[in-house]
């Protein structure tokens, strides 16, 4: 089979695949048929290093058989229960063990089974829990410019990607403002972790309270590091001022960590790592190491005893999904968690992000490179446009990465880096070789 080559016993025509240009896809289909390790294997036998831990969420590596053992024996033994008016252990003990290693405080644990499903849960307590105090004026949610909380209805509201947006602008939630994003190249271009400048962009959540007044607004939703749009890491100060401006107006403060939860920056959530915690954090991907589909939402213990007031045999809250700790998820995000704490997944990132950074700096200067961004294990490559092509120079450095047996992620003009937190030294030299051959080659 030559490169790309697909056996032709697969028909290409029935999938419609996800945030994907399928016509040209299908023309040259890129398809792997195993990975172990760092590694995924195509399906003409070529081995491609994990860039970016699939989707951002195989942080303990590929193949990991304690977790494959796990899931056998549930399915064998328990293969569904409803959570419904009836449980099963596997969904309190990894509802405890999560707790254990949350910000202190948020120690209720709703389970759902996507990032898209965690936000959309996240901000539905949010103006349930207001309601139920007897503050039903707080109906509002503030997101932010650039940011992407997947794809319900909810989380397209609140996001702020235009292309997630335009074809449902007429059907979204209601009552939703946007803060500005922060990047700014031209201040804070190839800063080496948090930029230096833009924490007065917190400012503009005092400037919506005064549009809106507090008591209209429920919550605000932030990624603590916007992955999807393209690696925007807060700046300095930026979120403790987002959570004392929230605090002063009686405001929720949701953390989107889908990608940057289960040790991605160095701790295992980025709340902890920035030293600023939420109300409510919404989390998937690294849940599960990518096994199993499954999110989850962390919150405050008060928030959780607001709903326990009246009569004790109703339901507190209307919302769940049949798989809601589904057992399967469950044992598999057992086991994940065992191999984090086993292996140190969830600090590892920080003992490597300085050999991270230096080798992500060092290709300031090669051709077309405009910025080169970094935290914990997460790296943001941005390249000028070709006037009028946007988004076509890094798909170029993607397919070429991807020939060169490099899996990266593209958005735009900007390239996305982000692989298993066991990656090892070297491994991170042959990422940096491969990407400074392509960069070097456009
Ligand atoms: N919130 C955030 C912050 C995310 O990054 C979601 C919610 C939605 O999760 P689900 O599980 O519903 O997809 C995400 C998802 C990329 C990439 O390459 C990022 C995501 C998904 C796919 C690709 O940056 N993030």
């Amino acid at each position: 089979m030559t490169l790309h080559q697909i056996p032709n016993t697969i028909k290409t025509d029935s999938f419609w695949m996800p945030f994907t240009a399928n016509r040209q896809f299908k023309k040259a289909p890129r398809l792997f048929s195993s990975a172990e390790g760092m590694h995924y294997t195509t399906v003409d036998g070529r081995k491609v290093i994990d860039g970016s831990a699939g989707l951002w969420c195989v942080n303990a590596g590929h193949g990991r058989k304690q977790i494959a053992a796990a899931v056998e024996r549930q399915l064998m033994t328990l293969d569904f229960a409803p959570t419904f008016q009836m449980g099963h252990p596997l969904a309190f003990d990894f509802a405890e063990r999560l707790a254990e290693i949350a910000p202190k405080g948020l120690d209720r644990i709703f389970f759902t089974n996507s990032g898209s499903e965690s936000v959309d849960t996240a901000l539905k307590i949010a103006l349930a829990y207001h309601r139920v105090r007897g503050e039903a004026t707080r109906t509002k949610l503030i997101g932010r410019e650039r940011g992407y909380h997947g794809v319900g209805f909810g989380g397209i509201s609140v996001g702020g990607i235009s292309p997630n947006r335009k074809m449902w602008s007429a059907s979204m939630v209601p009552g939703v403002d946007h803060l500005s994003h922060t990047h700014d190249l031209q201040k804070n271009a190839f800063s080496r972790g948090e930029p230096e400048h833009g924490a007065n962009l917190a400012e503009e959540l005092e400037r919506l309270v005064t549009l809106h007044d507090a008591s209209t607004i429920a919550a605000v939703i932030i990624e603590p590091i916007a992955g999807s749009t393209g690696v925007l890491i807060s700046p300095k100060g930026y979120l403790k001022r987002i959570r004392e401006i929230c605090d002063k107006h009686g405001i929720l403060l949701i953390f989107d960590e889908v990608i940057t939860g289960f040790g991605r920056t160095g701790s295992p959530f980025a709340a902890q790592e920035f030293g600023v915690t939420p109300d409510i954090i919404t989390g998937a991907k690294g849940l599960t190491n990518g096994s199993v589909p499954m999110g989850c939402v962390l919150v405050k213990k008060g928030i959780y005893e607001a709903f326990m007031q009246g009569p004790e045999g109703a339901i507190e809250l209307f919302h769940g999904y049949t798989y809601s700790a589904h057992p399967t998820a469950c044992a598999a995000g057992l086991a994940t968690l065992a191999i984090y704490e086993k292996e140190g997944l969830l600090t590892r990132a920080k003992t490597l992000a300085r050999y991270w950074e230096d080798a992500a700096h060092a290709l300031k200067g090669l051709p077309h490179v405009i910025d080169v961004r970094n935290y914990g294990l997460i790296l943001g490559l941005e390249l000028a446009s070709i006037p009028g092509k946007v988004g076509a120079r890094a798909f170029e450095v993607y397919t070429k990465c991807f020939d060169k047996g490099l899996l990266i992620r593209q958005t735009g003009d900007i390239l996305a880096l982000s692989p298993p937190l066991i990656i090892e030294r070297p491994q991170i030299d042959q990422i940096f070789t491969t990407l400074t051959e392509v960069l070097k080659g456009l």
